[in-house]
């Protein structure tokens, strides 16, 4: 590459990308760590659209109507922490560049959503961008259908790498966003040809312009050092009416010794090599220095989009009072007075009919009471529509003659519905929830961790929750997933046992603003249990007594879902025998954790009672509750799953497996 002939082309521009690449070299030789090449091989292609097309404003970066930018290829993270201190984000100063990777600062590793105005999601993990973005370009259309276009309407870039590409996530993004012609989503791809074990052609030969086009992308393909290049090609994927994908070819740390090698993707340190990339590049600043008038430049272009914002404002102010406090209620995750009441009245009606439905089934009658007077839930189902019961009478689905609509089918896609749930809840205003087999956990999980990780509260229902799916046999039957589950750090798994208890999970997961939500629900029907109806949620407190001891207590019994109906079987066993049981419900142990150890005494005392866990899942966690507060061990026991499960009838399985009440009572009676 000749570096020269570059910079005699573009002069003007040629600088102000320099100092992208430069301070990318700066902080990753400070830090001694982190990812040079990218940011240097794609400084062009985000100087062209941060300086002319972006429409954004640093002084308000939570401007709603903002474009977003996501950088998929999460490990360049200096281009957007440069990018973000040139245009004058105010937390992005000088000194958080200096620090970058050190403890305490908000130039993590990787970008990371909450730590500064300007990191719209946390990447990292390859090709979650791209699958976020796709959930963001949806929450605009849908946004932009119900407000209009002077309200919502703005663009939502990625850039993605090789690497991004390569992972299975995107295409099942590229797949939804073909299918939605969701044509405000522009995706760079930095087409460089190296990966960390060497070049792209090691693993990979796919023609992606090819494979995009084939999904129904507008694709271009462009040189991506060429500014003039970039910019017609930013214009023209605006002007299409489909998603667009501009490969750009670009080469990993331009100008640098290591460039165009794999050795370019990482930190480059060398302080001779450094220095003489410097000197290519007509550099002669100290380190992290920006000469003035390339600063200027770029806090002009962070100042672009001030006018545009201001007039935002001054539109937005003139819209019915009802309509911004109804934007603004969803933006800031605030639930409607009114749900606590129709939560309520739910439960009176189901404590008093007792109906025997499976918890899915549950979880729609709840639905169908919040969705009509919560406008910002969208929900879904990666093909499992009638399964999950996640589809409520009012809701219409999104389509492309439909942005209104409130349903998406997904597809086959857990993971990217799940990264793309994410996306909906960054972009604001929307609360998304969507549905899978709970087995399937698995396909979603690292979408579902980064919404742990991001503190968001996405919703994710999971049915056919244990063994209790039958016949369709262990391929299709959780064991091991609630203790994945529970082992995240920052989500609560809710396993409500009846009707009531799926309501009140259903409130506790909207109403959460920075805990995502898993709904672990049955297949199978199940018995009302809290047929005495009480105002307040118990789910709140994560496990309350459901049916205390008559007599003097001899064992505690522990359930959740659909196994505590089995415990108070159970318990009528036992209290025959003049046993005195106590059953203790436990549908979320999170929030049972965030309770007062008095509380958790009060529930689970300590003493001779005998405790019998009983869970159709792994035992793994249950030590925890079986121990007992201060660790000291009562006579415990567990009930459940030891291994996988079978294909057969439910009852059969419940029964060969032995969790049945029988069991539980000769379990009891075997450690009296
Ligand atoms: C899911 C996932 N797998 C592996 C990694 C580790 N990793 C980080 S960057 C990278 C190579 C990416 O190649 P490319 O996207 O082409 O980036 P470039 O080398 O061009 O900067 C890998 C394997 C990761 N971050 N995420
Ligand atoms: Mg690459």
């Amino acid at each position: 590459m000749d570096i020269a002939a570059l910079r005699a082309a573009n002069p003007d521009h040629w600088m102000r990308a320099a100092a992208i690449r430069t301070l990318t070299l700066d902080a990753v030789a400070a830090a001694n760590s982190g990812h040079s090449g990218m940011p240097m091989g794609m400084a062009d292609v985000a100087t062209v659209l941060f300086g002319q097309h972006l429409k954004f404003d640093a002084a308000n970066p939570e401007w709603p109507d903002r474009d977003r930018f996501i950088l998929s290829a999460g490990h360049g993270s200096m281009l957007l922490y440069s990018l973000l201190y040139l245009t004058g984000y105010p937390e992005m100063t000088i000194d958080q560049i200096k620090n970058f990777r050190q403890w305490g600062a908000i130039t993590a590793g990787h970008p990371e959503y909450g730590h500064a105005p300007g990191i719209e999601t946390t990447t990292g993990p390859l090709g979650q961008g791209i699958a976020n973005a796709v959930g963001f370009a949806m929450a605009e259309e849908i946004q932009r259908a119900r407000y209009g276009a002077k309200v919502v309407d703005h663009h939502t870039y990625v850039i993605v790498g090789d690497g991004c590409l390569m992972e299975g996530i995107s295409q099942e993004a590229i797949g939804l966003a073909g299918r939605h012609k969701l044509s405000k989503l522009i995706v760079f791809w930095d087409n460089n040809n190296i990966t960390i074990d060497g070049k792209v052609s090691l693993s990979d030969c796919t023609d992606q312009p090819a494979r995009f086009a084939a999904s129904g992308w507008h694709v271009q393909e462009i040189d991506g050092h060429d500014p003039e290049a970039i910019d017609a090609a930013i214009t023209a994927a605006k002007d299409s009416d489909q998603p667009s994908m501009i490969a750009c070819k670009t080469h990993i740390a331009l100008g640098h010794a290591a460039q165009d090698t794999s050795k370019g993707h990482g930190a480059l340190t060398d302080s001779d090599q450094l220095a003489a990339a410097k000197q290519g590049y007509g550099w002669t600043t100290g380190p992290f220095e920006i000469p003035d008038d390339i600063k200027r430049w770029w806090e002009a272009a962070g100042k672009r989009g001030a006018t545009e914002r201001t007039d935002w404002d001054a539109h937005f102010a003139g819209i019915s009072e009802r309509r911004q406090a109804e934007f603004n209620r969803a933006y800031a995750l605030d639930v409607p007075k009114s749900l606590a009441s129709r939560v309520r009245a739910l439960k009176k009606q189901i404590s008093d009919e007792r109906p025997k439905v499976a918890t899915r089934k549950s979880s729609e009658m709840a639905l169908e009471v919040i969705n009509p007077i919560m406008s910002e839930t969208v929900g879904g189902s990666a093909d499992l529509t009638g399964s999950n019961n996640t589809k409520t009478g009012d809701l219409g689905v999104f389509d492309i003659d439909n942005r209104k609509g409130r349903y998406v089918y997904w597809g086959i896609r857990e993971h990217a519905m799940a990264a793309a749930m994410n996306g909906m809840a960054l972009h604001g205003g929307i609360r998304p929830y969507s549905g899978t087999f709970f087995c399937f956990t698995d396909y979603a999980r690292p979408a579902m961790r980064l919404a742990s990780l991001m503190k968001i509260p996405t919703v994710f229902v999971m049915t056919h929750d244990s063994i209790g799916v039958g016949e369709d046999g262990p391929t299709h039957q959780p064991v091991e997933h609630l203790a994945i589950c529970r082992a995240t750090p920052n989500s609560y798994t809710f396993r409500p046992c009846d009707t009531v208890e799926t309501a009140e999970a259903w409130e506790l997961a909207f109403t959460s603003k920075e805990t995502p939500s898993v709904l672990a629900l049955t297949r199978q029907g199940l018995p009302t249990l809290r047929t005495e109806h009480k105002s307040r949620n118990l789910t709140a407190q994560g496990a309350y007594v459901l049916a205390d001891s008559e007599g003097k207590r001899q064992a505690i019994l522990m359930a959740t879902g659909s196994e505590v109906s089995v415990a108070m079987e159970a318990r009528d066993l036992l209290q025959a025998e003049r046993i005195g049981t106590r059953v203790v419900s436990m549908p979320c142990w999170e929030l049972f954790e965030q309770q007062d150890e008095s509380y958790r005494r009060k529930v689970l005392p300590g003493g001779a009672a005998v405790r019998v866990a009983i869970e159709a899942g792994a035992p793994m966690g249950w030590d925890r509750w079986l121990a007992g507060e201060r660790g000291k061990a009562a006579k415990s026991a567990f009930v459940g799953m030891e291994g996988f499960g079978a294909s057969a009838p439910a009852e059969t399985l419940f029964e060969k497996f032995g969790i049945t009440a029988e069991a539980v009572a000769e379990k009891v009676k075997s450690l009296l």
